[in-house]
């Protein structure tokens, strides 16, 4: 097994399979997610946020791997086996601590989300809480399942990748595109004031 999983692979993985968070297709507990479970029995991962959907696949898109899942499904043996040491030596979400590390710190391994959709970007101003799950299926943020409406928008001058990266700065993202249209909610809901999303 090479060490290194190359980013289009990943990205390949992605964009290929269909939506279905936006569908609200009930799945059961997955079988992958319940040997991980007990694989990791000794760091209380039962029930707790580890034990989703999220650890091995995208938000949005669960049929879509994260580097976590997807290498999961890459290194699975003839015999129908997940290999979960030996993805440990690997760093899925690239922010230098391996899978082994964060699945035993409580982190996701193959994203740098905080919670399942929840990103935070930390920055000098005061950290953005941006709830990604409540923005692409809640009704009242007016997107209904619009991937383009951040990751390929129309309107701004640049838009965000489909990775979550807390070490980029993304001033002029995110004032263009979210403060964007926080500015043009017809209901004046979305916060538009510094500190509504900078919390210092
Ligand atoms: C610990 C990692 C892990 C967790 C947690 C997990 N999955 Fe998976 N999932 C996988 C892997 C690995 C595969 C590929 C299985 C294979 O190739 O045999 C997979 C396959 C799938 C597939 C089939 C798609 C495909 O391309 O093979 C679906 C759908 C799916 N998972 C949905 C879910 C849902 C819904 C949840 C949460 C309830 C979940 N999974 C939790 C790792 C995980
Ligand atoms: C309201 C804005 C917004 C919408 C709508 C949106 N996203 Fe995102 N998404 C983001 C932001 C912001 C990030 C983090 C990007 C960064 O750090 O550069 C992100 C990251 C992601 C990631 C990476 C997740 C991770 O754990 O690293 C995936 C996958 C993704 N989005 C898929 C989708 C899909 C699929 C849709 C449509 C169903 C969607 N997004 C709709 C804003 C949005
Ligand atoms: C296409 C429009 C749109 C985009 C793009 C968008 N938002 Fe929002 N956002 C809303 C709306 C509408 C609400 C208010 C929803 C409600 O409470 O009814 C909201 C609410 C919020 C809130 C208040 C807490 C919450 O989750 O409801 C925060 C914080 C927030 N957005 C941050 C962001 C960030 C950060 C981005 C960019 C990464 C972003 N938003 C992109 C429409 C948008
Ligand atoms: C809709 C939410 C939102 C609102 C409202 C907002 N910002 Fe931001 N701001 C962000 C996000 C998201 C980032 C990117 C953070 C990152 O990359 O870590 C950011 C980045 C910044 C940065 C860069 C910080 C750094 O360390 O480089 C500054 C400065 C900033 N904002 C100032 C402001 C000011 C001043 C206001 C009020 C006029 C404001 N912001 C309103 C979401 C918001
Ligand atoms: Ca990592």
């Amino acid at each position: 097994m090479g060490k290194k999983i190359s980013s289009k692979l990943w990205l390949a993985a992605l964009i290929a399979p269909f939506l279905f968070g936006v569908a609200q297709t009930s799945f059961a507990t997955s079988e992958v997610q319940r040997l991980f479970v007990k694989e990791y029995s000794q760091f209380n991962i039962s029930g707790g946020k580890l034990d989703t959907c999220a650890t091995c696949h995208s938000p949005s898109i669960r049929e879509g791997f994260n580097n976590y899942g997807l290498v999961l499904k890459l290194m699975k043996t003839p015999e129908g086996k997940f290999d979960f040491v030996g993805a440990e030596a690997l760093d899925g979400d690239g922010d230098g601590v391996s899978n082994g590390d964060e699945i035993r710190a409580n982190n996701f391994p193959g994203s740098q989300a905080s919670e399942e959709g929840v990103f935070i970007f930390t920055n000098g101003k005061g950290t953005v809480e941006f709830n990604h799950g409540n923005h692409v299926v809640e009704e009242d943020y007016g997107i209904n399942g619009n991937c383009d409406s951040c990751h390929n928008s129309p309107t701004a001058k640049a838009s965000f990748s489909m990775l979550f990266e807390d070490s980029i700065n993304m001033k002029s993202v995110a004032h263009d595109v979210c403060l964007g249209c926080h500015k043009r909610d017809p209901d004046k809901i979305a916060p538009t004031g510094c500190s509504d999303c900078h919390v210092k």
